[in-house]
């Protein structure tokens, strides 16, 4: 733990440095501003770890006050928050995943006020079909653009997107930031803003659309915006083929997960290194922070996966955070158990343990000492 506390005083030393990237919203609240500049001076030395859901559920266990598998297992809680408006755009009381908004409003307050970062993700419905984000219809992104058949439907959903955005507040009155990372893994064929059956150009229209709406039409100045494929980059090319443009993006990221048996590790990690290259050779061009928007491996079969999988690839790397994927425990519906962090109890506990006590990982307390939303 010493070695983090270095870490940590070379990082608060760092910040008095001007930093080389600028957030994209010129009427940002000082609040985003601080908080941008001290996630770029983060990547390269050391990132925050996130868990989607965390204060919601884990595996076995729901609502319950102040619990976490990352607290349970570390006695600290994630460094950043992950959490899902998909529902919303339906008026809906509970996400997608069965959380209710409501509370998921207050969980967001708490890690705020708490000192950690906030991410949201919107797995919205088709707006063309009024099905599932997993409806991938061709043509669905063209018929939500200005002038199109669905734009109206869509600005509506945008419209509840802003309302929850725009009501997430400190105890100070002040907007809470969030990095926000819709139409993600838009390098997929699976969500109805993905590869099938749209182009690129209109990827990047849907985004710029959406961003100038949030921000000009519904004054939100909270945000800041992630651009995140999946994994498996082939090229700089392939990463910015639907880039909608430097003054759209803030952050840029992928997902990635193992699948398959813990064999395969050594394989995940070769490519999560070569992804991680490509990323943080756009990261430097175009000076935007990157990040890893999910990460994961259902179950975590392979023990050592934190320890020896990710943290030495994570390491030669530079990146702001990376994000758990949610303890959704057991799905009746699918008949399956899905969790990415280990509970307490879990063969990978100790590990995770030891990878939370590395110097480049950051949690709650770790976040909280570095003042994320102040000017030093
Ligand atoms: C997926 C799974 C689903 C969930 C969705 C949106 O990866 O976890 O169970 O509904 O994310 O959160």
């Amino acid at each position: 733990m010493n070695l983090a506390r270095a870490v940590l005083s070379c990082l608060m030393a760092s910040f008095f440095f001007a930093s080389a990237q600028t957030l994209t919203d010129p009427l940002a609240t000082s609040e985003t501003l601080n908080l941008y500049a001290k996630l770029s001076k983060l990547s390269g030395k050391a990132y925050l770890v996130g868990h989607q859901d965390a204060l919601a559920y884990g595996v076995k266990w729901k609502y319950e006050p102040g619990r976490s598998d990352v607290k349970d297992v570390t006695d600290d809680y994630p460094g950043l928050y992950g959490w899902e408006i998909g529902g919303i755009e339906n008026a809906a009381a509970l996400n997608l995943d069965s959380v209710p908004f409501d509370e998921m409003r207050s969980f967001i307050k708490q890690g705020y006020e708490r000192g950690g970062v906030i991410t949201i993700s919107w797995h919205g419905d088709n707006p063309l079909t009024g099905k599932s984000a997993w409806d991938a219809a061709p043509g669905s992104v063209a018929a939500v653009l200005p002038g199109q058949t669905k734009h109206a439907v869509f600005v509506k959903q945008l419209d509840a997107v802003a309302d929850f955005l725009g009501r997430l507040k400190g105890d100070q009155g002040e907007p809470i930031p969030v990095l926000f990372r819709p139409f993600h893994e838009l390098t997929g064929g699976w969500f109805w803003w993905g590869t099938k059956g749209n182009t690129a150009e209109e990827y990047k229209a849907l985004f710029r659309f959406t961003v100038d709406y949030l921000r000009n039409k519904r004054q939100l100045h909270n945000l800041i915006m992630v651009y995140n494929t999946s994994n498996g980059l082939k090229s700089k090319d392939n990463f910015l083929e639907r880039y909608p443009g430097d003054e759209y993006v803030d952050l840029i990221s992928f997902d990635a997960y193992q699948r398959g048996e813990p064999e395969l590790s050594k394989s995940f990690a070769k490519s999560l290194d070569h992804d991680l290259s490509i990323l943080g050779k756009v990261a430097k061009e175009r000076k935007k922070i990157p990040a890893v928007g999910e990460l994961g491996y259902n179950q975590i079969p392979d023990t050592r996966w934190f320890s020896k999988t990710l943290h030495p690839v994570f390491k030669k790397h530079q990146m702001a955070y990376v994000l758990f994927w949610r303890n959704a425990g057991f799905k009746a519906k699918e008949n399956e158990m899905e969790y990415y962090v280990p509970y307490i109890g879990h063969p990978a506990a100790p590990d995770f343990r030891t990878y939370y006590q590395a110097p480049e990982t950051l949690f709650q307390k770790e976040a909280a000492h570095l003042k994320l939303y102040q000017k030093d």
